[in-house]
């Protein structure tokens, strides 16, 4: 690494280029007319949609809601063709808006930040590259994405594997030919339910390694018709309320009804309706599904009851439908025909709560009944959520302190936008914020537009540091919690929700489970009454 070069002044680096960072740099850039530039370690813009390239991979929020809604001009200009959008859509979409907002000349592809440190005595940050470049800004804002840095579990053997093996967050760009291959796959998340009916309608075999039996409700995927087009476009200032007033962030509210106050049978043709209907609004049929386990139990008998009636072989689906946790309590799947896919002759599920894998072999997968001769493995095992991306940086803040070092024991925020004792350094969805709880578009807009006046507001005043307080972050750290404990998500102890996903990582609830809509209404009162919790110098 060369780092010789002139050190570039800047107002704000941004780290990452999709959804989020590329927002930041329209605001930071031709809002309020600062110096901002973004680094990007992939070779194109997009994010969590530049590197999930798996079979399958689409977004499980309805295309006309997940996009930006900042602009008129990009929500009249952009045409979804699907209900649910597929990855190579979306990409495109991303691509679209950075050429349609001229952002590619501030975006610096190809690049790793290797180090932030923040100076005390300038309170700037010193941004260094992979690529040798050294930057002097002002803002360090991490547009990171909360499910970025892939998890390959540490399973023994993986090196003697003599077949092919990838992980679904890091996707060949060149995809993987699965014709003819005997296919394993590991995981039974999202990811793993929209790759299987895919991947074994290619493959000669399809092995399903799955570890936690997991809901999942049909999508129903559909070509958009020119009507609905037509509605989404003219009505779009009524579907942007409704998203940004609600727990969710989709374009749907939560019914008002108990499901343990509603009359069986009223509930039955409830879930049922839903259930034909596709998609989250199932979640969102009642309004102590969530909060109850009681009336989470009501749904979570229904959907068991529909794996049952839809796999053929009664063994199998004993197997998928023994969930072992409320329905919900992990981020719930939506699918393609994922159940239907367990009666193909060409698949077959391994239950590793009763034969856990034991190691990798040059041949394939051992579990302690059996060895399962593969081609390729699929890693759909998931990711160090809302924090991996985040400690893997090395950033130092106050006092030579790392990121990774404070949050040693779990993540500690204000609102998921500012850690303490690295100032004048903002989390785009970060920890502590509703992130991954909700429709990621709106609470992106919502984060990278709080953070956006409060720099106007700091250039207006001639202040150049904004830290939040331990105090505050402690409060708000608590405000999480007990957002969390209202709800049954803490109940499930092997969510990623809480880490329990990587081994090591510290137990803690880490998004904000207090609903979009009342969060928003928390960062606007904090801004407007001066930025409580966050002290401007
Ligand atoms: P998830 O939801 O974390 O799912 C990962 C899956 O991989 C899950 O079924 C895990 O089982 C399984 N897994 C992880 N490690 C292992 C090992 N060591 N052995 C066997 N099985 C394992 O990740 P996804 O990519 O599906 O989804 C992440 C988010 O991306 C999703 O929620 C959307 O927001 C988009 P477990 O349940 O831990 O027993």
């Amino acid at each position: 690494m060369n780092t010789s070069a002139a050190i570039q002044k800047v107002d704000a680096i941004i780290i990452g280029s999709g959804f989020a960072g590329m927002y930041q740099l329209h605001s930071l850039r031709d809002k309020l007319g600062l110096n901002a530039k973004v680094i990007e370690r992939g070779a194109g813009v997009g994010g969590t949609w530049y590197w999930n390239r798996y079979p399958g991979a689409r977004c499980d929020s309805e295309s006309h809601t997940y996009m930006y809604y900042f602009s008129k001009e990009l929500v009249q200009e952009w045409e979804w063709s699907e209900r649910y959008p597929q990855q190579p859509e979306i990409l495109r979409y991303l691509n679209f808006v950075a050429d349609r907002l001229n952002l590619r000349s501030d975006i610096q592809l190809n690049t790793a930040m290797t180090q932030a440190h923040f100076n005390e005595s300038t309170n700037r940050w010193l941004v260094t590259t992979d690529t040798g470049e050294q930057y002097d800004a002002q803002f360090l804002i991490t547009a990171v994405g909360c499910l970025s840095n892939a998890n390959v579990p540490k399973i023994p053997g993986i090196s003697d594997f003599k077949g092919d093996w990838y992980h679904t967050g890091q996707w060949p760009h060149e995809g993987v030919d699965f014709t003819g291959k005997r296919v394993g796959i590991i995981g039974t998340g999202s990811t793993g339910i929209q790759a299987i009916p895919v991947i074994a309608a290619q493959a000669k075999h399809l092995t399903v390694f799955q570890r936690t039996a997991n809901y999942s409700l049909p999508a129903r995927h559909h070509p958009l018709s020119d009507e609905f087009k037509e509605y989404a476009k003219k009505h779009s200032a009524d579907i942007y309320k409704v998203m940004t007033s609600n727990t969710n962030g989709h374009a749907f509210y939560i019914d008002d009804r108990s499901a343990i106050e509603t009359p069986a049978d009223v509930r039955q043709k409830t879930y049922e309706e839903k259930w034909e209907m596709g998609g989250f609004q199932f979640r969102a049929s009642f309004r102590d599904l969530l909060t109850d386990e009681a009336a989470n139990k009501t749904a979570a008998d229904f959907i068991r009851q529909k794996i049952r009636g839809i796999v053929k072989d009664p063994k199998v689906g004993e197997i998928l439908s023994d969930i072992d946790h409320p329905f919900a309590g992990k981020r719930p799947p939506i699918d393609d025909h994922y159940f239907e896919t367990y009666n193909r002759d060409n698949v077959s599920l391994v239950d590793l709560r009763s034969a856990p894998i034991e190691k990798i072999t040059a041949k394939g997968i051992k579990t302690t009944e059996q060895e399962y001769e593969v081609d390729i493995i699929v890693f759909a095992t998931g990711f160090d959520a809302m924090t991996g991306s985040l400690v893997r940086l090395d950033i130092v803040g106050r006092n030579k302190r790392t990121l990774k070092d404070y949050w040693s024991a779990g993540p500690k925020t204000n609102l998921g936008l500012q850690v303490p004792g690295f100032p004048n350094m903002f989390t785009i969805t970060g920890p502590g914020s509703p992130s991954v709880l909700s429709n990621m578009p709106p609470t992106i807009e919502q984060h990278v537009e709080w953070i956006s006046d409060c720099i106007s507001k700091m250039k207006a005043k001639g202040l150049n540091c904004v830290e939040t307080s331990e105090a505050a972050s402690e409060a708000w750290q608590k405000e999480v919690d007990r957002a969390a404990q209202a709800t049954l998500l803490p109940k499930v102890k092997h969510s990623w929700y809480l880490g329990a996903n990587v081994p090591g990582k510290p137990q803690v609830f880490m998004p904000y489970a207090g609903g979009f809509a009342h969060y928003r209404t928390i960062c606007d009162k904090v801004a407007s009454e001066g930025y409580t919790g966050f002290q401007m110098s």
